[in-house]
């Protein structure tokens, strides 16, 4: 190996100059957050002296375009770490040769397995990267940067790593006209507007963060999806994409309206089971796959929120889905979801999507993926996890989470998500396996958090829900600490004292949420609407089931939906010994007591506490939790920059005053209920109920 280093670096593959590199200080550059956990600053001391033993050399024994973005973000990220100021260089031609390269690529060895299955070896003064495919060895590259990253000795690198699961996606509620759905980091990044003549840099960035994480498929549009975006112009823009993320591995697909041959093409009906409608949707995915020959398939909300869907025409879903997987064919998948819940149906919401679901298990094609929201509502800081997973043994199931924070405080609020989609993966259904298991065959999808602000996700910290979804979809054995410490050690600091601190703050925050929110297993209790904010008070909207008060149920007596044989039996709809973990209050984990049972106020608590004096408790303890965060955020500022530290701690501040008012607003509600006192040594809610029910935000983002 050189130790002497050139100033400039002449990377080859088998016939092109792909990188060159110089040693020159990187210029001045804002920490903005763009860079997300791509940032690669430079290694200090020891860990920088080993990889300055490397250069950023690379040979591949083929040539094709994700290879050369593998070796082009490889040495760019290995010059980057040593402190260089890498160039990318033009194209051109230059013999390659394996001798003279420190990094070497196989791109092509079919003994490594299939999609993104890599191994990474150092072998004599280099490392060797070997994968079955191209893409293999671009992930292969984001891992080795990760562990050099991470300050891993070079000399004695050994990584295979095989992705768990076929689908990772990103699920984009994006509207067409740039408004994003419960988004809170901005605009829309699809500019579909000057597409496709025009393709946005950020399109680009977007695929390389995803490709680093393991995604490999993006649905690009709303569930609540609009008809036009299958017309012809639609998918020119989208072939446009297709074409830009293709060499990272990222397939596009589209949320399908249902209705769309009736508003496109003046059918005069839907019907999954008509020929004319058959024809028009085996045409329409032909035209598709015309443009877009790796088109990864449609995603579909049927007979759900107002949606069209096969129902309308007393179909089944699984005739609605079996109608476009015919039509799609082989080429791809069609992912149905399951989120259903009806206006006229009295049955316990969280009951209806497994009532509707479950009796269809092994009626839909091969090529149909059934997508299960984590919890058997939608998304709420906490539930159970879905009865669906573990149901449907003849139905392939894939989990759907939620990155973007609706029910989580937004992007003003600091909670990491991984431990709450461990929670879900780990747990055991009873049924055939964990939900890791049960989900593996299919695959994973997240709703995105991306907008078009600078940071992309509308905080520094949501960026880190974004990296977690990626890395949890590769790897659900992850375990959450080594995903916060991943990440915090990439996008801040890798300092052992910043993460010791650091990671704990981010470890506990989703549960310090569920804890000013909704604590003990209360759900659903925030303002109509844009879910901004609390608003248990409201119990007059035309859907009960829009109602806090529906999810509650307090009164004077007592609190909490009782779903045992008592109440909504929802319990019945997991295995015997799940149910059996949940159904007694004095045992159970408490974090699911009023989900699962409607109790008296002063119930005795397993802290010995009276309900009412727990639920009190535990609201204090998630607002203290929150000050601590800003303590320890504030003594971690000699670690991050300025401007990112000031962002941070101001997102925190206002999580601070959020808290505090979740808090009051509920207590002051349920006292109105209950008339009881508070505990001794309390403080009282800073104003009276009127005040918070009074508090109106018709502006809030996200709607
Ligand atoms: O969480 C709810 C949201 C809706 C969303 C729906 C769904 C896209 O409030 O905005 O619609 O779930 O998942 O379909």
């Amino acid at each position: 190996m050189m130790r002497v280093r050139r100033l400039v670096n002449i990377v080859a593959t088998a016939g092109s100059l792909l990188f060159a590199s110089s040693v020159v200080a990187p210029a001045a550059h804002g920490e903005d957050g763009y860079d997300l956990w791509l940032r690669h600053a430079p290694l200090q001391g020891e860990a920088r002296a080993r990889l300055l033993d490397l250069e950023p050399t690379a040979y591949a024994s083929q040539d094709d375009v994700t290879t050369r973005l593998a070796i082009a973000e490889l040495m760019e990220g290995i010059a980057r770490l040593q402190g260089a100021h890498p160039i990318r260089g033009e194209p051109g031609d230059l013999p390659g040769a394996q001798a003279e390269a420190d990094f070497v690529f196989d791109c092509r060895d079919r003994t490594i397995g299939n999609e993104g299955a890599y191994a990474i070896r150092s072998e004599g003064e280099g490392i060797s990267i070997r994968a079955g495919e191209p893409v293999g060895c671009l992930y292969a590259s984001y891992a080795l940067l990760r562990e050099l990253g991470l300050g891993a000795d070079p000399s004695a690198i050994d990584l295979q790593s095989a992705p768990a699961m076929p689908l990772r996606l990103l699920n984009h509620w994006d509207n067409p006209d740039g408004h994003v759905e419960r988004g809170y980091a901005g605009r829309s990044i699809f500019d579909w507007w000057h597409l496709p003549e025009r393709l946005d840099q950020r399109m680009i960035d977007y695929a390389r963060a995803n490709a680093s994480v393991g995604i490999n498929g993006a649905v690009v549009n709303n569930v609540n999806a609009r008809a036009f975006m299958l017309e012809p112009r639609y998918i020119e823009k989208l072939a446009r994409l297709a074409d830009a993320w293709r060499p990272y591995g990222i397939r596009v697909y589209l949320s399908a309206r249902f209705s769309a041959p009736t508003e496109i093409d003046g059918l005069a009906t839907a019907d999954p089971l008509d020929p004319e409608v058959r024809a028009w949707w085996q045409a329409k995915a032909d035209e598709i796959y015309a443009a877009i020959p790796d088109f990864g398939g449609f995603l579909v909300k049927a007979n759900s929120e107002g949606q069209p869907g096969p129902q309308d025409y007393g179909r089944t879903h699984a005739d609605g889905a079996n109608m476009l997987a015919e039509a799609i064919g082989e080429r791809g998948t069609v992912i149905w979801r399951a989120f259903v819940y009806s206006a006229q149906d009295e049955t316990d919401r969280a009951k209806q999507a497994y009532d509707e679901f479950v009796p269809l298990d092994g009626a839909f094609a091969d090529n149909v993926i059934v997508q299960v929201k984590n919890g058997p509502v939608d998304f709420q800081p906490r539930e159970p996890f879905h009865p669906m997973f573990g149901a449907m043994p003849n139905t392939r199931l894939m989990l759907e989470v939620q990155i973007t924070k609706e029910y989580l405080g937004f992007a003003s609020h600091l909670a990491f998500l991984a431990p709450m989609w461990r929670e879900v993966l780990e747990a055991d259904t009873g049924r055939g396996g964990s939900v890791a298991e049960i989900v593996s065959p299919a695959g994973m999808a997240g709703v995105a958090n991306t907008g078009s602000d600078r940071n992309w996700s509308g905080s520094d910290f949501d960026q880190a829900n974004w990296y977690a979804f990626g890395r949890l979809a590769w790897d659900p054995s992850l375990s959450s600490e080594t995903i916060a410490r991943e990440w915090l050690a990439q996008t801040f600091d890798r300092e052992g004292a910043f993460l010791a601190e650091a990671a704990p703050m981010m470890l506990g925050s989703k549960e310090t949420v569920a804890r000013y929110m909704t604590p003990l297993g209360l759900a659903h209790l925030m303002a109509t609407g844009h879910h901004y904010g609390p608003a248990p008070w409201v119990c007059d909207l035309a859907r009960s089931e829009w109602n806090p008060c529906y999810y509650h149920r307090a009164d004077s007596e007592g609190i909490g939906f009782d779903r045992t044989a008592t109440g909504s039996n929802a319990l019945e709809q997991y295995a015997p010994a799940m149910a059996q973990d949940w159904s007694d209050p004095a045992t159970m984990d408490e974090r699911y007591l009023l989900w699962f049972h409607h109790l008296d106020w002063n119930y005795r608590t397993q802290s010995g506490r009276a309900l009412w004096d727990e639920l009190v408790h535990r609201y204090n303890q998630g607002v203290a939790e929150v000050d601590a965060m800003a303590r320890t955020w504030e003594g971690l500022s000699g670690y991050v920059d300025e401007e990112r530290h000031r962002a941070v701690a101001e997102s925190l501040r206002i999580q601070q005053r959020e808290a505090a008012w979740w808090r009051d607003a509920s207590i002051a509600y349920w006292q109105s209920l209950n008339g009881l006192r508070l505990p001794s040594g309390t403080r009282a809610p800073s104003h009276d109920l009127d005040y918070y029910r009074s508090l109106s935000f018709p502006e809030a983002p996200g709607q």
